[in-house]
């Protein structure tokens, strides 16, 4: 008689807590999701990049916002440069802004986000702090140093540049080397003043500026 009376007593106390536990915890799962893809998702065409961005962009093959050793070596072989000069040339810059954007000293990576860090002097300013393209000064660069004024920059009218704008000895040896391998890149043969030179035209330089240089002269298509 006393076993049967016990087993009604602890039914209804298994029964109250259960109900109320799960729906707390979905609403909480699905806020987090969203910034989690946008910020996996690498895309190269987005409009938030600056000019400068897009212009080094050509070298992340892989488009994951670093730029390796490897892949400035391959972007200079798709530009046409040779082996020696291509391998030469990604020590160069990789060293030159690697520790500029990377997390350490010694960082031969670029990281893109962060190239307007890896600005320096000496330069032409088109580009200004943040990487974005400044006119006044692109319209500046042909101004004062496109010296025959025939719409183009002569091999010669580049070294004039460099020495008039030099203003420490690393920030001379950087722009020496970067425009250097522009002329090598994208200047086509000339005549001027009865003398054999390599120029490049402003149209061209303002492509090299607002990115698409680079992609017209490997055949590739800007993703922009
Ligand atoms: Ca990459
Ligand atoms: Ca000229």
């Amino acid at each position: 008689m006393t076993a049967i009376q016990k087993t009604p007593v602890l039914t209804p106390q298994v029964q109250v807590p259960a109900a109320p536990a799960p729906a707390v915890v979905s609403p909480a799962v699905k806020a987090e999701a969203p910034p989690a893809l946008a910020q996996d998702s690498v895309n190269v065409s987005n409009t938030s990049r600056t000019p400068l961005q897009r212009h080094v962009d050509f070298f992340d093959r892989n488009h994951d916002r670093t730029i390796t050793l490897s892949e400035t070596y391959s972007g200079l072989r798709a530009l046409g440069v040779g082996r020696v000069t291509s391998a030469l040339g990604a020590a160069f810059i990789n060293g030159g802004l690697g520790f500029r954007t990377g997390e350490t000293a010694l960082s031969l990576k670029v990281n893109t986000d962060k190239i307007a860090a890896a600005k320096h002097d000496s330069d032409s300013d088109v580009y200004d702090q943040k990487g974005e393209f400044n006119a006044a000064k692109f319209d500046e660069l042909f101004a004062k140093y496109d010296l025959n004024q025939d719409g183009a920059l002569s091999r010669e009218e580049f070294q004039n540049f460099r020495a008039r704008n030099k203003e420490s000895t690393a920030g001379g040896i950087a722009s020496k080397g970067e425009f250097d391998l522009l002329v090598k890149i994208a200047a086509e043969p000339q005549k001027v003043n009865g003398k054999e030179t390599h120029v490049i035209s402003k149209e061209r330089m303002q492509s090299f500026y607002d990115g698409r240089l680079f992609y017209d002269l490997a055949g590739e298509k800007a993703p922009f």
